[in-house]
């Protein structure tokens, strides 16, 4: 088994129960939206916006209690994303992580509500002071998560990608929509482990360098696999992108140009994890991963 392979397997399950953990059962008549969040949050997933938040710390040594409810509250809030993009009002799909998507398990209502309460549980974990020890970077951690998950960041991204439905974007554009979509969150999850160590400057912003290429390097990936993937092996609908006339790196770029663009960002990620040395091995390893990964 390759290294990343075993070090990601143990990281889903160390993730998996905490999220377990994190989410409460209820008997009370509030019980099904606590099941729905169990239902979406449990239902897999590759764990990789964890998975980078956990290996950004352990390059500064940080504590893995101070870092695990950062790192389930980035997996809520991406769980909850992938929840409302399924519901008819959005992209309307069936299927999530090869499983009915929520709102097909249980009805809309209740997968809005799952949703909304994925997203304030979310930000409950990082303020909580059982987390870090230092509220100064708990807010820190608070202010960034809120950044990338908001207007300026996922769900602003989001409403650009609706209004980009049937328009002619060019590579800018979806570059700059594609950055707040889905790149705002691997942001956010690549320098959490310099905000919880307390390390700025060049530290920092090596790691928002390789999060920045590993964001655009995913969605190339994304766009790629919405064309050649399978829906058995992605658990989740293909080629919706070109059925919504969505402009798509694969569309901007060529098959052949997407493929280039993505090794060439898969090198600037590595690059920027240079100050690391081999700290980093496994950064590095994820950002080949990203490109190469079949679901
Ligand atoms: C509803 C506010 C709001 C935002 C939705 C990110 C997003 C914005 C929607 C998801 C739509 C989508 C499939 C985008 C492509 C990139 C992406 C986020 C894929 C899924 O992420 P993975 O591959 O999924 O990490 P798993 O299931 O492995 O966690």
């Amino acid at each position: 088994m390759s290294r990343l392979k075993e070090a990601m397997g143990a990281v889903a399950a160390e993730i998996n129960a905490a999220l377990d953990g994190y989410i409460p059962r209820s008997q009370d008549s509030d019980g099904r939206l606590f099941d729905a969040m169990r239902y979406s949050t449990l239902a897999g997933g590759k764990r990789l916006r964890p998975f980078l938040v956990l290996q950004s710390a352990a390059l500064f040594d940080v504590p893995p209690d101070w870092v695990m409810p950062c790192a389930a509250a980035i997996e809520m809030i991406h769980t909850y994303s992938l929840v409302h993009d399924d519901l008819p009002a959005m992209d309307n799909d069936d299927l999530r992580r090869g499983l009915p998507t929520c709102h097909k398990k249980f009805d809309d209502a209740t997968a809005i509500l799952a949703g909304d309460t994925l997203l304030t549980l979310a930000f409950e974990l990082v303020t909580a002071p059982d987390g870090h020890p230092d509220a100064a970077v708990r807010a820190e951690l608070t202010h960034q998560l809120a950044a990338a998950a908001g207007g300026g960041g996922m769900a602003g991204g989001q409403m650009m990608d609706l209004a980009a439905e049937d328009s002619t974007l060019d590579l800018a554009d979806v570059t700059r929509l594609q950055r707040r979509k889905t790149g705002a969150l691997f942001h956010f999850s690549c320098t959490a482990g310099a905000i919880l160590a307390k390390r700025g400057g060049a530290e920092r912003a090596a790691l928002g360098r390789y999060a920045e290429a590993i964001g655009l390097a995913f969605q190339i990936a994304d766009d790629l696999l919405d064309v050649e993937g399978s829906e058995a092996e992605l658990g989740k609908a293909v080629q919706k992108d070109a059925a919504a006339g969505k402009a798509t790196f694969v569309d901007l770029l060529g098959l052949e140009g997407a493929r280039s663009r993505a090794a060439q960002l898969v090198d600037d990620a590595v690059a920027a994890l240079e100050p690391f040395g081999g700290k980093a091995d496994l950064l590095s390893d994820v950002a080949r991963y990203i490109v190469a990964r079949k679901n």
